[in-house]
């Protein structure tokens, strides 16, 4: 069997630990898809935070409860920079974390595709399934919010750990997206596919961008792999993040109705065959897709990949 998976980080890379657990079970080749909207240069170096998020859980090198950046991290280059005033201070790297993005950067500077740079890095975190950027092009998340007595477009990451989603938001816009292309083994991962999981990833920052990749979408829908999705939203809100805030930009309800209501079924011009929803959310209803009502809190591998099970079995 076959199984692409489309993520963002960390709640694409806890699921991610219960698929390739799965896989181990029936045997199966599992490819991710991650996001690389939440993407940035900052002191000169290539940050990919839901790439690194999905390598390092399933590396082993993440850290549990921050959610991002390396267990055991320490902080002196962040304090360093600090001391210099060097700017934004608002985001930190980790002294771990940024030998990652030395390796990085150095290779995308001497020519390397984000593909191949991942690929490399992974050698060295083996997580088990093969890891693909969406797309090696450009292709960054901005907020078009209300700033200093006017409209600005702001990366993401400003929005988010910056502003906490604090500031009025209009819309986001995948920038670059109109010229993406898929990154090497996308499509062809997604063409033969027997199921496509969607992560419970956050569907606006995290799956929407990959699916913004030109082709990207479209080979979904009309792949032979069956499409079924997992909510991020139990009982009405999200485990944890910003979703909650991202689905009000949209005006979409935060509810697994109003997630699963937003991909859509299939059949009727959306993505899903399946829809997986929390036991608190059972009765939920989507219009044209199969919903089945499972625990879906990712506590541990043997829980995740029960889920899993219950969404590749999903009919
Ligand atoms: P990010 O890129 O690091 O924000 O991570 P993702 O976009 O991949 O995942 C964030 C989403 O994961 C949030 O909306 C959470 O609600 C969801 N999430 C986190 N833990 C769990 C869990 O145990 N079960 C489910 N169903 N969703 C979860
Ligand atoms: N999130 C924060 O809230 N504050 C930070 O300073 C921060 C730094 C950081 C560095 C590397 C990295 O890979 C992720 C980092 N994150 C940080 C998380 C990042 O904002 C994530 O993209 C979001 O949590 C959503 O994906
Ligand atoms: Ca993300």
């Amino acid at each position: 069997m076959r199984i692409v998976v489309l993520a963002g980080g960390i709640g694409g890379a806890r699921f991610l630990v219960g698929v390739r657990a799965y896989a181990r079970q029936v045997g199966a080749d599992v490819t991710a898809v991650v996001n690389v909207g939440d993407d940035l240069y900052l002191h000169g170096l290539k940050i990919c935070p839901d790439l690194d998020s999905v390598m390092y859980t399933l590396g082993g090198g993440a850290d549990p409860e921050r959610g991002w950046g390396r267990a055991g991290e320490s902080w002196t280059v962040k304090s360093e920079l600090a001391a210099y005033g060097a700017e934004p201070t608002w985001f930190g790297l980790g002294d771990k974390d940024i030998a990652t993005h030395l390796v990085r950067t150095t290779m995308v500077d001497a020519g390397y595709p984000l593909s191949a740079v991942t690929e490399a890095l992974a050698t060295r975190w083996q997580p088990g399934v093969r890891l693909l950027p969406a797309t090696d092009d450009r292709l960054e998340t901005h907020a078009v919010v209300d700033l200093d007595g006017g409209q600005r477009a702001i990366h993401f990451q400003e929005w988010w750990v910056r502003y906490r989603a604090d500031v009025p938001t209009h819309r986001f816009v995948f920038v670059g997206a109109d010229t993406a292309k898929p990154a090497p083994g996308v499509l062809d991962a997604i063409g033969s596919a027997d199921v496509v999981l969607i992560a419970p990833s956050n569907p606006v920052v995290s799956i929407a961008p990959v699916l913004a990749v030109p082709g990207l979408r479209e080979a979904v829908v009309d792949g032979p792999g069956r499409v079924v999705g997992v909510s991020p939203i139990i009982g009405g809100a999200p485990v944890r993040g910003m979703a909650d805030r991202c689905l009000a930009v949209l005006g979409v309800e935060c509810s697994a109705a109003g997630v699963g209501g937003l991909y859509g079924g299939r059949s009727s011009g959306g993505l899903l065959d399946g829809w997986l929803v929390a036991e608190e959310d059972q009765g939920t209803v989507v219009p044209e897709v199969t919903v089945r009502a499972v625990p879906l809190r990712m506590t541990d591998e043997a829980a995740t990949a029960a889920m899993v099970r219950a969404a590749v079995e999903l009919r």
